[in-house]
C-alpha cells in the first residue's frame, strides 16, 4: 500500500517510524510519503488560510494548495481521506475497506476545515471519504490520521505476527462486533485477585462460553448501541 499525507505540520507524524507501521514502512508493506502543503504555495509567505466568506470566526484552508497537491500525488485509483469532525463515523468496517486500497491519500486540515470546492473537485475525480474519529473536536486532521492509519496498515498481511490476534479483539467480525473479553496472565494470584477459575480448567468449549458471556455482559453494560 502507498500512503501519501499532506498537512502544514508534517512533523506529526514522526511516530509513523515506530512500532508495527514503521515496521511495515521498513519492510516495504507500505511505502510513506509525507508532504508540507506549503510545498504548494508560491506567494513569499506560504499563505494557506483566508478568512471565511460569509463572515464568521477562524479561517479556511485556500484551495489552490490543495488542488495542487492533490492534482500531483492522486490518480483516478486513490482513495482521497479527508479527517473531519463533520465526516462519516470512522467504525472498524471502514478500516478494513480502506486496507484493500492500493493508495490512500489523507488531506489534514486544520483551522475551521478546507474550502469545500476541493473536496467537491476530487469526489468526481476519486473515491472520496470524509471521515471522523467521534463527537469531539480536535486542531487538526493529523492526529486523527495517525489514528486510522494505524488501524488500517495492522490488517495488511504480514503486518501482524499472528492473524488470529486479529479476530479475537474487540469490533471484529470474528467477536460479533463484541466488546473484547477479560484477558489474564501468570501469575494465578496478585494482590488477592485471583484468574478466573474456569480459565484454568482446560476445557475448552466452557472457556469459550465464559468469555462469550463476559464480552456480552461488557457490551451490554458499556457499549449498548452495539447490542442488535
Ligand atoms: Cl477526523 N478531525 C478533527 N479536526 N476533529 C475530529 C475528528 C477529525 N474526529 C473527531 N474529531
Amino acid at each position: 500500500m502507498r500512503l501519501d499525507l499532506v498537512s502544514i505540520f508534517p512533523d506529526y507524524f514522526a511516530p509513523l517510524q515506530l512500532s508495527l507501521v514503521g515496521k511495515a514502512i521498513a519492510a516495504g508493506t507500505v511505502g510513506l510519503g509525507v508532504h508540507d502543503l506549503r510545498r504548494w504555495t508560491h506567494d513569499r509567505h506560504h499563505t494557506v488560510d483566508d478568512t471565511p466568506y460569509g463572515g464568521g470566526a477562524g479561517m479556511v484552508m485556500k484551495p489552490e494548495p490543495w488542488g495542487a497537491a492533490l492534482d500531483e500525488l492522486c490518480t483516478p485509483e486513490t482513495t482521497l481521506v479527508v479527517p473531519s469532525p463533520s465526516g462519516d463515523r470512522f467504525r472498524q468496517p471502514d478500516a478494513y475497506a480502506l486496507a484493500e486500497a492500493g493508495h490512500l491519500v489523507f488531506a489534514c486540515g486544520r483551522y475551521e476545515g478546507i474550502d469545500a470546492r476541493v473536496v467537491q473537485h476530487a469526489r468526481a475525480r476519486m473515491t472520496v471519504r470524509e471521515l471522523s474519529l467521534g463527537d469531539y473536536v480536535l486542531n487538526g486532521g493529523e492526529v486523527a490520521a495517525l489514528v486510522m492509519i494505524e488501524a488500517i496498515v495492522r490488517l495488511l498481511p504480514g503486518v501482524i505476527g499472528n492473524p488470529e490476534s486479529l479476530t479475537e479483539e474487540s469490533h471484529s467480525q470474528g467477536h460479533d462486533g463484541l466488546l473484547e473479553y477479560p484477558v489474564f496472565t501468570k501469575p494465578p494470584s496478585w494482590r488477592g485477585l485471583d484468574v478466573p477459575e474456569v480459565l484454568f480448567s482446560g476445557h475448552h468449549a466452557r472457556i469459550a462460553e465464559w468469555r462469550r458471556e463476559q464480552a456480552i455482559e461488557l457490551t451490554r453494560r458499556r457499549r449498548p448501541d452495539l447490542l442488535g
